[in-house]
């Protein structure tokens, strides 16, 4: 039977697997040593970040909800072209919708006519996210791109306009080169028809930031050294995770939270099968994260290099969070 499969190999795990560990051996040889927030995310690093997202101190999520709740109307009313022309609304980096759903009915109730069409390089988050669409908004047309996000962007058909949602401020996850090159590259994607949302938390009380970043529960700890868990599992690996912590801090100067994982004593972690081991000196770090923090000033400089302009600025009472409605 294995010879059926044959053809196929290396199959998708493989390569993801040869992909992950590339990246582990490129981050582990850097100094200081970094690896990629990309890989919270496997399926108990999806499983705590909703919990994050529940979490007292964790205001983001709650924040983009309630702009959404409150000034919904205005928002649909901002992103859809003309009355009656239909559109596809894309978001990139899907996620679980539930804070979509609230746009979705908006839009939905305002008698828009588009097709909705998350993209995500999980197919299994795109799965549960389509299903509970069709529970939820059965006359919804929904059309998942299990994709990179500039691959789904090049491939969309463009005789009509499109939205692109990026929310939940997953553009803070960038460095400041890389945030300029991606909103250009989007930009580069973006007819004078089309729009963009992007969702970005805002520069505020450095200890209400930091706190975010660091619970009382403890659940981001175990978000951060969930990481070393999958290496473990997924690359034979042989990290003691109760050597390592979790250490965060927020530098108003740059407005990033930086996240590390703290080796609490010299060690040596080797990865089986992979022949290859990695050393640590007492209380040297890995770099996991970073989560910047915005001004509006800065939303600006970084809207006009990519020949965007800030349409609207949707914030809260509190100007926690905005949501930035873009346009070439
Ligand atoms: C999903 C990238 C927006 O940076 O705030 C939450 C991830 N990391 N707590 C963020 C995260 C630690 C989150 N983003």
């Amino acid at each position: 039977p294995t010879s059926l499969l044959a053809d196929t190999f290396p199959s998708p795990d493989d390569q993801a697997t040869a992909q992950l560990l590339a990246h582990v051996r490129e981050g582990l040889s850097r100094q200081p040593k970094t690896l990629s927030s990309m890989y919270f995310y496997d399926d108990e690093g999806s499983r705590l970040f909703q919990q994050i997202m529940q979490l007292p101190e964790y205001y983001p999520t709650r924040t983009e909800f309630g702009i959404f709740t409150e000034q919904g109307a205005a928002i649909g009313a901002a992103l859809a072209p003309a009355a009656g022309t239909p559109f596809r609304l894309v978001e990139l980096g899907a996620g679980d919708g539930t804070k979509t759903m609230l746009l979705l009915r908006e839009l939905l109730s305002q008698g828009a006519d588009f097709t909705y069409v998350p993209v995500d390089i999980s197919g299994g988050a795109l799965a549960g996210l389509a299903e509970s669409l069709r529970r939820e908004l059965p006359e919804l047309r929904v059309e998942p791109i299990e994709a990179d996000y500039f691959a789904a962007l090049a491939g969309l058909r463009d005789d009509e306009p499109k939205v692109v949602l990026f929310l939940g401020s997953n553009i803070g996850n960038f460095l400041p080169q890389d945030r300029q090159e991606f909103l250009q590259q989007l930009a580069s994607h973006l007819t004078s028809a089309d729009r963009l949302l992007i969702g970005f938390d805002l520069q505020k009380d450095p200890r209400i930031i930091r706190a975010a970043y660091d619970d009382s529960q403890g659940v981001t700890a175990a978000f951060n050294l969930n990481l070393l868990r999958r290496l473990n599992r997924e690359l034979g690996a042989d990290f003691d995770l109760t050597a390592w912590e979790h250490y965060t801090d927020y530098d108003p100067l740059s407005g990033a939270v930086r996240s590390y994982l703290v080796s609490r004593r010299a060690q040596t972690v080797q990865f089986a099968g992979a022949g290859f081991s990695c050393g640590f000196a007492a209380w040297e770090v890995i770099h996991t994260e970073n989560s910047y923090k915005f001004t509006r000033p800065q939303i600006e400089a970084l809207a006009r290099p990519a020949g965007l302009r800030v349409q609207h600025f949707f914030t809260d009472a509190r100007q926690y969070f905005a949501d930035v409605v873009l346009m070439p």
